[in-house]
């Protein structure tokens, strides 16, 4: 029986995963899996009903009628608390984002060692939109104003941020007259706390509209502006082949793992490993070279742009450390469980700290600098190859799936049109004609209270039979492809038949991954070229596609959430609410949460609910794209109707005998 309460099938849905909770409880080493069932949540906090605000208390509302001692209302504290997720979550994305700005001015102005603008073509794209001249300009010229401006977003104190205008124009005028466009981003985040410092702001429906109003600082500003950056810098994904899960560790070769966020230095750690110095250096130590992989969202920028193998999403942290056969795991920010330095102390493996953010107590810190980034990716795989040496005894469970991640705004419009007649009208024709019911999002965490991975892929399974066609990031997107979800054309038999017919005849799987956590950025500005192209409605909550983070867990995904919503996004949270209440107990402690729900519908047309049973969430989902569809006067989804043409058309004419197939083609 495995350490903790739950048995391994009940703790991760991940084969390789189970293989190594055993190696775990062999070595009788704990984990996030077996520390989740150590540790009951706090039923109270869980709720949204603790206040620790100031030090009258903490108080916790478990009475009805009960106030904190200030006299604040648990509609308040839970509002309160709600925002503060918010806040911390824009500010972890957007800070994202400043950084990826500074290096674009830096590398506009030949200050940063190693990096080149790779995307030209996106560099310019991006400027014209905010009427930044391009003609007879230096890239350099072009970027570095485009740096500058992005860099004040950040700053700003009035007026709009720039990214805004790139909403649906009804969306944007939606926002002005709600009174939550972001004047700029650290603003938004700082007035956030301040409202909810001791004695403030004490109306949930007031303290809530500013928690769209710092979200969509997040999703149209910080988060917006770290993938422009980094596709400029980096590239704009295309479909690559790609590899995921623990099997991707080789046991001949120096590992090295960079998991975190920020692509920065993970681009320049994947240069340097294929540098003969560096490639020699690990010969010299006995390797046969650098193995580099990913894990969390560092994983997925680098799979998606450089087909770099993703050893897995946010619970294989420590699981990959357990192999025995890492030699580095390199961080920089977020979801990085401060575990892994007690975990690590068990085998050889070195955990390096490399922001000026982030230090983990026992961990080695080479902090990162991109003015200097390739001495420092090669100065970090020097370290690890020499830690070759040391390695012990290794378990690498052998299992690994393919997959074709890069699906990019700007890939999916090529994809659809090809060069010269790239656009959205397929996408929007398939759905009005009904061979594609709509689209789900699926995204985020991964969260030790819930089944790793099962929520994602069998929210994900299920909706591909009802032909919604799929587009995932994050956590999410890893969770699929190590189920061998994003496999091209292979899965199409388990599709609904219109949406194979579709994927079929455009060449796409029917789960596009679209990239890290701060790329559901690419998602906006799918919804909106799809306003754009006309058929759907005028603005994005028209448009039958819902949102749902199964597996949540981090304060990012609630911003991520709260500005789809505030973009007209039905989005569906699996696990538990954060204002969930104890209704049964308490009297009002369900008014955030369905404010947050109905409150926030009849506002932006957009709505949040926590939903944990997966057929539920299926249920929803797909009722939902059925209004939409109704609401716009499409026909209704009818699996009946398609399934016939394309790929499975000629199966069925080449079984016939050659006189009858003639017939039926020639008639
Ligand atoms: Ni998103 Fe990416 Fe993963 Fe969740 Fe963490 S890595 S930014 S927060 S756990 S998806």
């Amino acid at each position: 029986m495995a350490k903790g309460k739950r048995s391994y099938e009940e703790k991760t849905a991940d084969p390789a995963a189970q293989e190594m909770l055993i190696r775990a409880d062999e070595l009788g080493i704990g984990t996030a899996f077996s520390r989740a069932d150590d540790m009951v949540p706090c039923n109270i906090g869980g709720a949204g009903m603790c206040c620790k605000l100031c030090g009258m208390g903490p108080c916790r509302l478990t009475k009805d009628g009960q106030t904190g001692v200030c006299g604040a209302t648990i509609d308040t504290i839970q509002a309160r608390n709600f925002i503060r997720a918010v806040a911390a979550g824009s500010a972890a994305h957007s800070d994202h984002g400043r950084d990826m700005a500074f290096t674009l001015k830096a590398v506009a102005n030949g200050e940063a060692e190693g990096y080149v603008i790779r995307d030209v073509a996106k560099l310019r794209t991006v400027a014209s939109y905010y009427g930044i001249p391009v003609e007879k300009r230096s890239p350099q010229e072009i970027a570095n104003d485009l740096a500058d401006l992005y860099i004040a977003q950040f700053g700003q104190q009035r007026g709009e941020i720039v990214p805004l205008r790139r909403a649906p124009k009804k969306r944007q005028e939606l926002w002005k007259q709600t009174g939550v466009v972001p004047r700029g981003i650290d603003r938004e985040v700082v007035e956030a706390l301040h409202r909810t410092h001791i004695g403030d702001d004490q109306d949930h429906r007031h303290i809530l509209q500013h928690a769209i109003r710092t979200a969509l600082a997040d999703g149209w500003g910080g988060s917006m502006i770290a993938t422009d950056v980094s596709d400029i810098l980096f590239g704009t994904p295309a479909p690559i082949l790609g590899m995921a899960n623990l099997g991707v560790l080789k046991d001949d070769m120096v590992n090295v793992i960079v998991h975190g966020h920020e692509p920065t230095l993970s681009q320049m750690i994947v240069a340097a490993s294929q540098d003969p110095e560096i490639i020699e250096y690990a010969r010299a130590a006995g390797a046969q070279g650098v193995n580099l992989s990913g894990i969390c969202c560092t994983a997925n920028e680098i799979l998606l742009r450089q087909g770099i193998p993703a050893a897995g999403n946010f619970l294989h942290q420590e699981l990959a450390i357990l192999t025995g056969a890492v030699e580095a795991m390199v961080v920089d920010v977020q979801c990085i469980m401060q575990a892994l330095v007690d975990l690590s102390s068990n085998f050889h493996t070195h955990i390096i700290t490399t922001s000026p953010k982030v230090r983990i107590k026992g961990a080695l810190h080479i902090e990162f600098d991109e003015h200097k980034a390739l001495t420092i990716a090669k100065q970090i795989l020097k370290t690890a190859i020499d830690n070759y040496k040391n390695r012990g005894k290794t378990h690498i469970p052998q299992v690994r799936e393919n997959l074709i991640p890069g699906f990019s705004h700007e890939y999916i419009n090529y994809m659809l049109g090809g060069t010269y007649r790239a656009s959205f009208r397929p996408l929007n024709d398939a759905i009005m004609a009904g061979r594609i019911r709509g689209v789900a999002a699926i995204v985020g965490c991964n969260n030790p209270r819930s089944k790793q991975d099962y929520l994602h892929t069998y929210v994900t399974q299920e909706l591909l039979k009802q032909d919604v066609l799929i587009v995932e990031t994050g956590c999410g997107a890893i969770a699929a492809a190590k189920q061998g979800l994003l496999l091209g054309e292979a899965g199409l038999d388990k599709v609904g038949p219109g949406l194979r017919e579709v994927c079929e005849t455009v060449g796409i799987p029917p789960v596009l991954h679209m990239g890290s956590c701060v790329d559901n950025t690419r998602i906006l500005t799918v919804l909106t070229q799809m306003v754009e192209e006309g058929g759907l409605g005028d603005d994005i909550d028209q448009i039958p596609a819902v949102g749902l983070a199964p597996e949540w867990m981090s304060e990012k995904a609630l911003s991520i959430g709260t500005y789809c919503v505030a973009s007209g996004a039905y989005v569906i949270f699996g696990g538990s609410s954060p204002v969930s209440g104890m209704p049964d107990r308490v009297a009002d402690s369900d008014l955030v949460l369905n404010y947050l729900s109905q409150g926030w519908e009849e506002l932006y047309g957009g709505k949040m609910e926590f939903i944990a049973d997966p057929d539920e969430m299926i249920r929803r989902t797909l009722a939902h794209i059925d209004a939409k569809r109704a609401a716009l006067g499409l026909p209704a989804w009818d699996p009946q109707r398609f399934g016939r043409s394309g790929d499975a058309r000629m199966l069925e004419l080449e079984a016939l005998p050659v006189a009858q197939r003639r017939a039926a083609i020639y008639g």
